[in-house]
């Protein structure tokens, strides 16, 4: 279903780009698309399901370059930038801009969110998944603290300058905007964290509470989010500065969002 819906995404966007360049550039699509690296970056992948697509997914994604978490700010400073304000960062679940500048740990400062909460696996922040870009976004401090180490499941009340997050004693639902965001950095990080690598294995599970184990939840919920909310310009954008700027690698479920499904 995804699937469907995305290439009609694509051919949509193609034919207005078809229209807009007239005749002459007919040929040429006017922006790259992500398939652009089927043949290259995802060759090992393509046609692949399940477990076998889940193993070359985990190699492919391994290969990359690791930051330190004091890099982290600098970096999410260009990830995460405003498209309309190249001053301001925009926060995960509230979705405020906000200024570059005030990154800290005070309240009205913006802070280095864990999507993956790293206590699940309990990678901390040290270089390696704590320091992983693919999962960590600003977040305005006091909503990162409401969001906690809480599993991802939809309801609860209205978290104060949360964007339309809810949350109760369990779980953490964000706005519906990056909700796909959300399931595909944790999916990012069950493919890309197996264990091998010093590090626990991540995974997704159908649980809330999960604690310090290195489970996420919930997958269902997660699955869900990733159909309704498909990956946009500024998700894209962001893995694009990543893969090119920072780590070399990239998030395939931003790429291939079908992939999701394919694997679980
Ligand atoms: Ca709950
Ligand atoms: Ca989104
Ligand atoms: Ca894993």
């Amino acid at each position: 279903m995804l699937a469907i819906r995305t290439r009609h995404r694509r051919a949509l966007a193609l034919a207005v780009a078809t229209l807009l360049a007239g005749p002459t550039l007919a040929a040429t699509p006017a922006t790259a698309t992500t398939t652009d690296y089927d043949s290259t970056y995802y060759k090992n992948a393509v046609g692949k399901t399940g477990t076998s697509l889940k193993s070359s997914l985990h190699t492919i994604t391994s290969s990359q370059t690791k930051i330190s978490y004091s890099a982290v700010w600098n970096a999410l400073m260009a990830t995460d930038q405003d498209p309309s304000n190249s001053s301001n960062v925009i926060l995960l679940y509230s979705g405020a801009s906000r200024s570059k500048s005030l990154n800290g740990g005070n309240t009205g400062d913006w802070n280095r969110e864990h999507v993956w909460a790293k206590s699940h696996g309990d990678f901390g922040t040290a270089t390696g998944p704590g320091t992983d870009l693919h999962h960590l976004r600003p977040e305005d401090v006091q909503v990162n603290s409401i969001r906690g180490n809480k599993d991802f499941d939809n309801g609860g009340s209205t978290v104060s300058g949360g964007g339309g997050s809810l949350t109760d004693s369990d779980s953490f639902e964000p706005r519906d905007a990056v909700k796909g965001d959300v399931a595909r950095m944790i999916f990012y990080m069950a493919v890309r964290y197996e264990g091998g690598d010093g590090w626990a294995d991540l995974e997704v599970n159908s649980s809330v509470n999960n604690g310090s184990n290195p489970y996420m939840g919930k997958l269902a919920v997660l699955k869900a989010w990733n159909d309704e909310d498909p990956p946009d310009a500024f998700e894209e954008r962001r893995n694009q500065v990543i893969y090119d700027s920072y780590q070399h690698n990239r998030n395939p479920f931003i790429d291939h969002p079908e992939w999701v499904e394919a694997i679980w």
